[in-house]
């Protein structure tokens, strides 16, 4: 009754839902008595990669330790849900290249920057447009999309209930859980 331990991969723009949407999946994941475990910027950006800051090689390094990590916790039997921007194609098929097929599932939240940047919960996006802020993913710096995510979920049109129930539906037709 499904493998029990695998990574789902949240990317997508500053703004769009990330962190709310894998916190919401890993509770759910959770009252159905399953093992999970959130890693995000509150608990990784301020601790392990506190080194780190925004330039293409610091993200490269923060996505790749990311990547990692998720593993050990895989390797400990975890289902374990990422919240990184991790705008590069390529650092993101790294992470993908370091699980077996069936472990790495690539979730895109897909939200227009314009809605982001309305959200603008932390006012990041404004202080990007006056220059406070350099390299702003979305507005001085890239963010590939990915071309083949295995969900995706848009949160201009969905309710987070609505990705959430979305979310773990694609898991339950996978055998995930
Ligand atoms: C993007 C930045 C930047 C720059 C600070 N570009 O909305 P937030 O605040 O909470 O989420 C953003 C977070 C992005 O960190 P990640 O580790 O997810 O990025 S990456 O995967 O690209 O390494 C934002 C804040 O950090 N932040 N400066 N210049 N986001």
């Amino acid at each position: 009754n499904g493998h029990e331990s695998f990574v789902l991969w949240f990317t997508g723009l500053s703004g769009s839902g990330k962190s709310t949407l894998a916190n919401a999946v890993s509770r759910k994941l959770f009252e159905d008595n399953k093992q999970t475990y959130v890693l995000d910027g509150d608990n990784v950006r301020h601790g392990l990669n506190q080194d780190l800051g925004f330039s293409p090689d610091a993200r490269q390094e923060n996505i790749r330790r990311i990547g990692e990590v998720s593993k050990l916790f895989v390797d400990s039997g975890q289902i374990v849900s990422t919240a990184f921007i991790s705008p590069y194609k390529e650092d993101r098929e790294q992470v993908r290249s370091l699980l077996a097929d069936d472990e790495f599932i690539e979730i895109h939240v897909d939200c227009s920057l314009s809605i982001c940047e309305d959200r603008d919960p932390k006012g990041l996006y404004a202080k990007a447009r006056s220059g406070e802020i350099s390299s702003f993913t979305g507005i001085s710096a890239p963010y590939e999309e990915p071309d083949e995510p295995e969900v995706v979920v848009n949160t201009e049109d969905q309710s987070i209930e609505e990705a959430v129930h979305h979310i773990v539906g694609v898991l339950q037709q996978k055998g995930l859980v």
